[in-house]
């Protein structure tokens, strides 16, 4: 018998030259400083150290035990004996105590989230939290069992082949023990099989086979295996077929399954990563309530129980590792071992359906020989691992279309946050119809987009970078319009469901916190947006009126939005009727204020209720305090025959005096903003993709990166050149 202990009480934690204090796991060291901005949450060696008795086993038997992960690198000694090193902070992985016990033990972790140069993810928009911060279990197994050392494999791999036609399954079950034969049951049918060189295999057919069918129906099946010792293990798994196309996008079980939904970081508020089985059950009753059928699992391995639970709702699922941001060529052995880990232990799920190599790889650097090998490294190792699932890359913007990089991995994903940190909502559309006319045989989906709201924030004229919630609803309104016209993105997920920690942020109102989240980070507030997505996705009746935080209002008419997924929507002001319309999704509104108003909308047997109040000053409370350089562009005059910061990029750049000033400061800017902002400057794709807009909007965008002196120097330095025929 396999006897598995919870082993997450009665530690003691202790960062250097610091006592001892008592935990219990799952635990985070950064679970405060992680989350309140300056970049300067505690990052070393800490150690958790925990006395046990010796546990009751029989002869023979052995006492492994499983971290379900160690932030970032752990090394594990019993009684003073070391037994096990792991780098990566996301993959499970276990070590065999069995011949260090005693009769009264001391367990010493050692768990370090120091910067390095080998381990990712080092650089990132996310905070690195350090610590024992998911489940720990000893798994007392007999001498005679199934494998649990190796990659932290579950020791059992499913693999089923459908044929949608006939509506049969052969499923192939593989398993690897140290014993045998085995005894292998799947949907009532049972083979035993001998073992040859720590390996096993037996083929079930499945007629009539019930399918893994997304959310309408995520049919699973068990395969379970023992040995003569008792020893048992099993794997859920799922019948399903998945396929992609450059027009139809993603296919399951053989017809246009469009993925769309959202990403998800796991951390909280106040808990950091140290999540609780509760903690990851809410933020899967979030993604069905929005209605999503697909969640990226960003940027590196989640919990098990939280792929078990994609697999359970018919999520389908992006599984990833840390492989992000930049490329640090002493880490090419770290990225294989992070993803040799995670195909062995999530294989199993139906849920997941492409295995992702890396994110934005590019964004601090060139596409180098080295980062090229390490990815051509990363797709062999996955295919030849996991033949059934495509590989797939998250890029930034700035990646050229016809990068050799692209060519990797199966099929791509590009980010892009034209409309947030830079350009204008429609490039969104335009770039991916350009990719998608210049490579019509490529697979292309939208792996992140999204835009910070902090929901203390509103505006009646909201803009790219106020930080309200009305902007970040024009915003999404705007991309679900780009994902609904092109059913060939094979996969397009909301950056982010969640607001997440990244303590390195200072921006929108909060410290520490990317507020591109459509649900607070505590999961207590969902913010507009929210609901735009429910009612284009979620088949559950509601109605939502926009503007919850938002009474207080100066216009003399006010737009009221609502969203909803019923068909008709009725607006009631002061318990009067006031209109009614027929529509999809967003139902506005013009309604004139006068004093404190109630609304309420009712849609079929649905209702939701707002207060606005007319008011002749703006609440001040309501608005971003924006930067004195974000300030200093209403306040210029300018002579429009000369040149000036109004103009295009493209402009500017025609004319060569001009052009040459611009690159001066262009050169200048860059300087101090680090590599991110290099790479950007020099690059084509980028140029091309920005000459259409006026640079007073790309100095906008750069936000306090560029001093006002500089844009007053660049203007003026403009203003002394004049236009010689070219539009502006
Ligand atoms: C990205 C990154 C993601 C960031 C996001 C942002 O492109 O992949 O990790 O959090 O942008 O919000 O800037």
């Amino acid at each position: 018998m396999r006897i598995v202990t919870n082993f997450n009480e009665g530690w003691h934690f202790a960062k250097p030259g610091e006592p001892e204090v008592p935990v219990t796991l799952p635990h985070t060291w950064n679970a405060i400083d992680g989350q309140d901005g300056g970049n300067d949450y505690w990052r070393g060696t800490a150690v958790y150290t925990k006395r046990f008795a010796r546990p009751d086993m029989e002869p023979g038997y052995r006492a492994i035990l499983e971290f379900q992960a160690a932030a970032m690198t752990a090394d594990v000694s019993l009684n003073g004996q070391h037994l096990a090193h792991h780098e990566g902070g996301y993959s499970t992985f276990r070590a065999d105590l069995t011949d260090a016990l005693e009769e009264d033990n001391v367990l010493t972790v050692s768990v370090d989230n120091a910067e390095n140069d080998r381990v990712y993810p080092q650089k990132a928009d996310f905070t690195f939290y350090g610590g024992l911060y998911r489940d720990v279990n000893l798994i007392l197994v007999p001498a005679e069992h199934f494998e649990l050392l190796k990659d932290g494999t579950p020791g059992i791999q499913v693999n089923p082949t459908v044929d949608l036609d006939s509506k049969i399954a052969s499923v192939k079950v593989e398993t690897w023990q140290n014993g045998g034969p085995v005894s292998i049951t799947v949907d009532g049918q049972t083979q035993t099989v001998v073992s040859a060189d720590g390996r096993a295999e037996a083929l079930f057919l499945l007629e009539n086979v019930r399918l893994w069918d997304g959310v309408e129906d995520p049919y699973l099946y068990t395969a379970t295996a023992s040995l003569a010792s008792g020893d048992q293990i099993s794997a859920r798994f799922g019948c399903r077929t998945i396929a992609v196309d450059p027009e139809q996008g993603f296919l399951l079980n053989g017809r246009p399954y469009p993925l769309r939904g959202v990403s998800r970081h796991q951390d909280r508020w106040g808990k950091g990563n140290a999540l609780s089985l509760e903690d990851h059950q809410e933020d899967m009753a979030v993604i069905r309530e929005i209605g999503a059928n697909t969640v990226r699992l960003a940027h590196y391995q989640h919990a098990q129980c939280f792929y078990d639970l994609c697999d359970e709702n018919g999520i389908l699922a992006w599984a990833e590792i840390p492989y992000i941001t930049q490329h640090m060529p002493n880490g090419r052995q770290n990225t294989l071992d992070q993803m040799r880990e995670l195909i062995t232990q999530c294989y199993n799920h139906p849920s997941i359906v492409c295995w992702g190599l890396s994110n934005e790889i590019t964004a601090s650097g060139a596409a180098t020989e080295d980062l090229m090998e390490n990815h051509r490294l990363l797709n062999d190792l996955c295919h030849q691992m996991d033949p059934t699932r495509p590989t797939t890359m998250a890029h930034v913007f700035m990646l050229e279309t016809d990068s050799p990089l692209i060519d990797i991995p199966d099929i791509g994903s590009y980010n892009l946050y034209f409309g947030w940190y830079l350009g204008e909502l429609t490039q969104n559309d335009s770039f991916f119809d350009e990719f998608h006319a210049r490579f019509p045989h490529r697979v292309i989906g939208f792996s992140e987009y999204g835009a910070d709201a902090n929901p203390q924030f509103h505006s009646a004229n909201p803009e790219r970078g106020d930080y309200t919630e009305e902007y970040q609803c024009l915003y999404h309104e705007h991309i679900l319009n780009v994902i609904q016209a092109r059913p060939y993105l094979w996969a397009t997920h909301v950056w982010n469901l969640f607001d997440f920690a990244a303590d390195g942020r200072d921006e929108g109102g909060k410290k520490g916190i990317n507020q591109k989240g459509l649900v607070s980070m505590d999961r207590t507030l969902k913010k507009d947006a929210f609901y735009l997505y429910k009612a284009a996705w979620s088949k559950e009746p509601f109605v939502h009126l926009c503007g919850r935080r938002y009474a207080d209002r100066t216009e003399e008419t006010a737009e009221i939005k609502v969203y909803s997924n019923q068909p008709e929507v009725t607006l009631l002001v002061d318990g009067r009727f006031f209109a009614v319309q027929q529509g999809q999704t967003i139902f506005r509104f013009q309604v004139p204020l006068t004093g404190e108003h109630t609304i309420e909308a009712v849609a079929g047997e649905s209702t939701d209720t707002i207060t606005v109040r007319k008011v002749s000053e703006p609440n001040q409370d309501y608005l971003f305090r924006k930067t004195e350089v974000v300030n200093w562009f209403d306040r210029q005059d300018y002579n429009p025959n000369c040149y000036s910061i109004k103009d295009t990029m493209g402009t500017v750049m025609h004319n060569p005096a001009s052009a040459a000033i611009l690159g001066k400061m262009m050169a200048r800017m860059t300087a101090s903003r680090g590599d991110v902002a290099k790479s950007a400057s020099g690059n084509a794709n980028l140029q091309r993709m920005m000459a259409g807009l006026s640079l007073e909007s790309l100095i906008k965008q750069a936000g306090d990166a560029v001093p006002a002196e500089m844009v007053q120097q660049l203007n003026a330095a403009l203003q002394r050149i004049p236009k010689g025929g070219e539009q502006a």
